[in-house]
């Protein structure tokens, strides 16, 4: 069992990290920059360690100086959070090497889904669902001509080693492929020092459909269903919800039961993230993420369970504490992510937080590292809390989004909470008819700065 763990983050998730350390009766060890001094997470966890400098680079990205500080804290297992080092394989490397545990998949499953061709020959391997497409890596301009003339045009050409939309190139017709697959090709060198593409069919107007899976990494493992995450803006996500509004039962249990099984398949431990595209009733696998999302509250919302206490457990080497059949949606959960950002153009705006008030009743949680007081330093990025609401069906969740929101306080800093009275407004956001697009389209018409 472990008595301490390290948090390897800082603001809203080390704050989580350490809520569930605590009622786990583990001591909880934060890391700070000079920057983050006076954050929230510093003061509430059971010690504290500072790792450097304001640039996350020389802290919370630097590994020397998060083993440092877990050796000088004698914390047994590292805790990443999202973001900084929760998906570098080097880092669980050396943390395996070192006879540190880290609460999270291992540094081959990390490697082989970091990696976006070797992540879809894996999961096509094991039966789950993709987007039609390339064999693998497309060698040269001649093969990826005469794939895109296989599936047909519109295709898009993918870096191996971007994800999250980074070095990705569309090809409306076969006038475009040549310069797609130059420009993604290069962007990909430039980017990740990698310039392995591959080809996919492009889809027009899908949903993002993600199915939360948890493995114990002895061959179980469990889905807790999906989320739709579709409103996006340049790949951020903006607001997540669980169920997903066009996901009926059936269809979450025969893509939940797919995802399941391929991750138990490969003894996968730890929580993950398999990303679909949804269109036309039909899933396609895109990206597997190997770490604790930012939106898993609203999975634990309406499953109830404690993703974070689950984690620590199989890091452990204990088994999950629910199986399948326990796994019953209750209800509906929203999330929206409130940053520190100027509209109309999303700049971050950091500063200090001159009055804070969170909402508060049934249904509704607060995940936030923000006080009174507060300033958000301008090295990180723009989330400074998230608002998730529950209720018994959509439209109480939704009602109780819009109340949260007119209770909630933020003075001293602009923030997106704004774009999301607007959002509720919105007929297509009170019936879940929304796509990848949707939200971009809304921006141009309601919010463009001109
Ligand atoms: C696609 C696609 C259409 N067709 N792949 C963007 C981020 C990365 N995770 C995958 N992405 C996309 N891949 C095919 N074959 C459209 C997107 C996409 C997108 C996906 C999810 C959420 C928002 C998006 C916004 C623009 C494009």
């Amino acid at each position: 069992m472990f008595d301490k763990i390290l948090i390897a983050n800082r603001g809203e998730i080390a704050l989580r990290v350490i809520r569930a350390c605590r009622e786990m009766g583990i001591h909880s060890v934060a890391v700070h920059s000079t920057a983050d001094s006076d954050a929230m997470h510093v003061r509430m966890a059971d010690e504290s360690v500072c790792i450097g400098p304001p640039s996350s680079t020389d802290s919370y990205l630097s590994v020397p100086a998060i083993i440092s500080a877990c050796e000088i804290s004698g914390a047994q297992a590292i805790h990443p959070g999202y973001g900084f080092l929760s998906e570098n394989a080097n880092f669980v490397q050396v943390l395996e090497d070192h006879g540190i545990s880290f609460i999270g998949p291992t540094a081959e499953h990390i490697r082989i889904m970091g990696d976006k061709i070797t992540a879809k020959t894996t999961m096509k391997d094991l039966g789950v669902p993709c987007v039609p497409g390339s064999d693998g890596g497309v060698p040269d301009l001649e093969t990826a001509r005469a794939v895109a003339e296989e599936i047909g045009y519109p295709v898009i050409i993918k870096a191996t080693a971007g994800g999250g939309g980074r070095g990705m190139k569309l090809a409306q017709t076969a006038d475009d492929i040549e310069s797609a697959f130059q420009t993604a090709r290069a962007e990909g060198k430039a980017a990740f020092g990698n310039d392995e593409v591959y080809i996919e069919k492009y889809l027009g107007r899908p949903r993002h459909i993600e199915i939360q899976v948890f493995g114990d990494g002895k061959g179980n493992a469990v889905h807790l269903g999906e989320r739709d995450c579709s409103l996006q803006r340049r790949h951020q996500k903006v607001l997540e919800e669980a169920p997903g509004p066009a996901i009926d039962a059936e269809t979450r249990e025969r893509i939940g039961k797919i995802c399941a099984d391929a991750v138990a398949s490969i003894n996968y431990i730890g929580a993950g993230t398999i990303e679909f595209l949804y269109e036309d009733g039909e899933f396609y696998f895109i990206e597997m993420n190997t770490r604790l999302q930012v939106e898993h509250p609203v999975t634990e919302a309406i499953f109830g369970v404690d993703l974070v206490r689950e984690q620590i457990r199989v890091a452990e080497g204990l088994p999950m504490s629910f199986t399948q059949d326990d796994i019953v949606v209750n209800g509906h959960a929203i999330e929206v992510r409130i940053n520190a950002e100027k509209l109309p153009d999303f700049r971050p705006c950091p500063g200090k937080i001159t009055q804070y008030h969170a909402p508060g009743g049934l249904g509704v949680r607060i995940d936030s590292a923000l006080y009174d007081g507060y300033s958000i330093p301008p090295f990180y990025d723009s989330l400074i809390g998230k608002l998730i609401v529950h209720g018994r069906d959509r439209p109480e969740a939704l009602a109780r989004l819009k109340r949260a929101l007119g209770e909630l306080i933020v003075d001293g800093v602009d923030t997106t909470i704004p774009l999301f009275h607007a959002l509720l407004d919105e007929e297509d956001i009170q019936t879940g008819n929304y796509n990848i697009h949707w939200l971009e389209k809304w921006l141009e018409s309601n919010l463009a700065a001109d």
